[in-house]
């Protein structure tokens, strides 16, 4: 499940991603699902992709790229996994959507707990925005409090309580919240900057009876890569602890990403919540937010805190997810090895290319994710983050585009790597990253 990738910027053309751009802005607001895809802030077009196989997509021009994107997290495996693609076509055969419970969706919890032990109970959605929408309310339901608090740079999906300071395609427009959010939903929500202690305590010491929960990236992927400290996950355990505030994870890209069992398995952490997205669908839409028996007892039909979906434990997508988590646990050790020493090797390389191009760079991974800031320090916050050079980013972009790589189309997203790069991949990377900083630099 090897491809190429394009080898030289004369062959790439766009003239069939250009003209149905042109009718996408017709009829699909910026001619775009998603805002971060439009690749504004890296001054591009955006490429319409035709298919994708292992570590590779290929897009309506026939240029070939080595996928850094991966679907935003779910592609552990690569596209196209065989595993994946059996369990599709069997359950494809048994039909597509019921509305009804069914085998697959019982299978997926029972395997979702076993794997994370702090899960107990679990509730299928469609995405991690509802994922984590959902969380929230049952926090709220569950604690009798109304407040929230996140961190600068987090993104928790586009529900209205989450709509401040956020990161993602919010960092990347250069816009902290949105239209449309009352103010009322706002107040509700305390965003502090990440890995900051005192910031974090001062907020517990003033408002700790009236909190609800506590949402955060274990691990941000929405601001670039940005690893906790140590004292930080301490503080945010034993503050949560003594207040009565719940932890809720989102492991939307980090779940069964950097460890089977997630950052929370990882960093020796059990919270009270956590909320999974698309990585759980194997590429198919779906999330899931699970966590302690008495709070998700909570839940109706069961409990009175009501959330539904037509959709949910869509039969596609639970047999897609499924094959991916058990390829995953029965291959554990080999996989998560293999993905971890092929994002050091990437970091490796990206790291002396920058400093024999003479560039300021901070590298940043952790097993199977990786951002590069162009900047002189240490990012340990959005706001660290915010002082990387985004032009230079979108000018190493294109020209990482341009040469075969497709690497998130902005400086506040993290890349993703699969089991399907090899050294091979790798490497192209990092000779095309070394000619770009030398040309762009
Ligand atoms: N905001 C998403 C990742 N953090 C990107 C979604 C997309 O454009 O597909």
């Amino acid at each position: 499940m090897t491809g190429t990738a394009t080898k030289t910027q004369e062959t790439f053309k766009t003239d069939r991603s250009s003209r149905l751009f042109e009718r996408a802005r017709a009829v699909i607001p910026g001619g775009v699902n998603s805002p971060v895809r439009s690749c504004k802030s890296v001054g591009h077009d955006p490429i319409f992709i035709n298919r994708a196989d292992g570590a590779y997509m290929y897009d309506q021009d026939g240029n070939s790229y080595i996928d850094y994107v991966g679907s935003w997290g779910p592609m552990i495996l690569g596209h196209r996994h065989p595993r994946v693609l059996e369990a599709l076509e069997d359950a494809l055969a048994l039909g597509t959507s019921f509305g009804a419970p069914s085998r697959l969706e019982v299978e997926m919890a029972e395997l979702i707990c076993e794997i994370v032990p702090s899960i107990e109970m679990v509730r299928m959605v469609n995405s991690g925005t509802e994922a984590c929408m959902s969380a929230v309310r049952l926090a709220r339901a569950f604690t009798g409090r109304e407040l929230i608090v996140k961190f600068d740079g987090c993104y928790h999906g586009h529900a209205d309580s989450f709509l401040v300071k956020a990161g993602s395609g919010l960092a990347t427009l250069g816009i902290s919240s949105s239209p449309g959010v009352p103010e009322a939903a706002s107040k509700l929500t305390l965003s502090i900057p990440y890995n900051d202690v005192d910031k974090l305590r001062e907020v517990f010491a003033k408002k700790g009876s009236e909190i609800a929960a506590l949402i955060l990236e274990p691990i941000v992927g929405n601001s670039g890569l940005i690893k906790p400290n140590e004292e930080f996950l301490k503080a945010i355990t034993g503050l949560c602890r003594d207040t009565g505030a719940l932890l809720i994870f989102d492991e939307v890209m980090t779940g069964f990403r950097v460890a089977l069992g997630g950052a929370q398995e990882m960093y020796g952490i059990k919270p009270d919540l956590t909320c999974f997205g698309k990585v759980i669908g194997g590429g198919l839409p779906v999330g899931a937010y699970g966590g302690r028996k008495d709070i998700m007892e909570r839940i109706a039909p069961q409990g009175d805190v009501y959330q539904a979906g037509t959709l949910s434990g869509n039969p596609l997508a639970m047999a897609a997810g499924l094959a991916q988590l058990k390829f995953l646990r029965a291959n554990k050790d080999a996989i998560y090895k293999e993905i971890a020493r092929l994002t050091d090797r990437l970091h490796q390389g990206l790291d002396l290319a920058a400093q024999k191009a003479g560039v300021a760079a901070q590298i940043s991974s952790v097993p199977g994710m990786l951002s590069f800031f162009f900047t002189n320090n240490d990012v340990t916050d959005y706001e660290s983050a915010a002082t990387s050079d985004t032009k230079l980013f979108g000018k190493v972009w294109r020209g990482l585009l341009q040469s075969g790589v497709y690497w998130p189309p902005s400086q506040f997203e993290t890349s993703f790597l699969s089991l399907m790069h090899s050294n091979r991949e790798i490497d192209e990377t990092i000779t095309v990253f070394d000619q770009v900083l030398q040309e762009v630099k």
